[in-house]
């Protein structure tokens, strides 16, 4: 018995999935170059794990050999409320504001091999959610999800850009969709006009300048040039919150497990400031925000505090 790509959509939104496509692995050459100019200008700041697989992340067949197919899923996370319904005036972002995504789609595509195993047993599948060695919105892209938008993220145009990004990469030919060749961005600029510490230039990040990079990855001490958090003191969602594609064509989503938790909500400024290793573990219970570490969230809360003053 075999499996069409019909199949395998119905059960991907039946699993919870709210953007699928598929596109046939192939090498990336052009975005190969991208990725290696970005490495090589060190905008990649201290994430020395992407330089590190590079070779992967430039050519899936690096990564898996015998891929044949990517089919690329995405999750809607937007659920209605921004900054401004935090009691706190720290800013966290809101694509941790609930389970660790991680989690939630790897156990969703992991479900998705399961199904096509039932018909292929000796298919092989990988599952890729953000930390695998691929470029995630190329894709997306190819499977003709949406585009790159300037702030490099990728934008559906029926979801905006928040969602999630996972694959799951075959090693079997399915039917493929057309890759998304438009670019709906225009002549807006809005994302790099806002961006408060000029770290986007026309469809490419600096890292270094970049508060999510700052507040999630950067270890230590931030040095004298990058210490503007803006206020957050995690991730940073001003880039997409100011996009025309998120204000006018996000949707709130059902996945229960986006919701936010109280505790992200709830707490006042002063709780946030007095957080210790215990507060943090309980608040953060299979969150995405675990990675900054208790040292990070409380190096990016006295940060914001200090420049507050
Ligand atoms: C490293 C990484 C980061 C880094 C670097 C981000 C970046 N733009 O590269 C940091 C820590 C800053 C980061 C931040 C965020 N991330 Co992140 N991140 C990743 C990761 C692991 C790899 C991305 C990557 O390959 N970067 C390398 C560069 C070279 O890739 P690129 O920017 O896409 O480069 C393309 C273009 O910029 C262009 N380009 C590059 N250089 C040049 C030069 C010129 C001249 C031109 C014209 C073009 C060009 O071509 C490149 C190839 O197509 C992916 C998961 C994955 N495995 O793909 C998640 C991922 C991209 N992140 C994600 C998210 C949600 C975020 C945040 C929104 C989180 C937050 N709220 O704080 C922010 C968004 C910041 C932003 N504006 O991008 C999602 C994005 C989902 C989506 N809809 O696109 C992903 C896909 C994870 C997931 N599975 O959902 N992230
Ligand atoms: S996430 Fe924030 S700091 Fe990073 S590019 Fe977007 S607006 Fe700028
Ligand atoms: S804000 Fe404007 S330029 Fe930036 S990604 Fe959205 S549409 Fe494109």
């Amino acid at each position: 018995m075999t499996i069409n790509s019909e199949d395998v959509k119905k059960k991907a939104f039946e699993l919870g999935f709210h953007k699928v496509g598929i596109a046939r692995a192939a090498e990336t050459k052009a975005e190969n170059k991208k990725l290696k100019q970005w490495l090589d200008e060190k905008k990649h700041a201290g994430m020395a794990w992407v330089e590190k697989r590079k070779s992967e992340r430039g050519n899936i067949f690096n990564y898996f050999s015998e891929a044949r197919t990517v089919i690329s899923l995405g999750m809607n996370y937007y659920v209605g409320k921004d900054q401004s319904d935090l009691k706190s005036n720290y800013k966290f972002s809101n694509y941790a504001w609930g389970d660790d995504y991680h989690s939630v789609i790897k156990s969703k595509i992991f479900s998705l091999l399961e199904f096509i195993k039932q018909s292929m047993p000796n298919a092989k599948g990988l599952v890729c959610v953000d930390t695998a060695p691929i470029m995630e919105k190329v894709w997306a892209q190819r499977a003709g999800m949406g585009w790159q938008g300037k702030h490099t993220n990728l934008i559906s145009p029926d979801f905006g850009s928040w969602l999630f990004l996972g694959e799951l990469v075959i090693d079997f030919d399915l039917d493929i969709d057309e890759s998304f060749t438009k670019d709906l961005c225009g002549s807006c600029t809005a994302c790099i006009d806002a961006c408060p510490t000029q770290a986007l230039g026309e469809y490419v990040l600096d890292a270094n300048k970049c508060i999510s990079y700052l507040t999630i990855e950067h270890r230590g001490e931030f040095p004298e040039e990058q210490n503007n958090l803006d206020g957050w003191i995690y991730g940073c969602d001003i880039c997409q919150e100011v996009c025309p594609w998120n204000i006018s064509f996000s949707k709130i989503s059902e996945e229960k497990h986006f919701e936010p938790r109280s505790d992200i909500v709830n707490n006042t400024n002063q709780k946030w400031e007095n957080i210790n290793q215990s507060d943090f573990t309980s608040i953060f219970k299979n969150s995405a925000a675990k990675r900054t570490k208790l040292n990070g969230l409380k190096r990016n809360i006295s940060n914001v505090k200090k420049a507050d003053k």
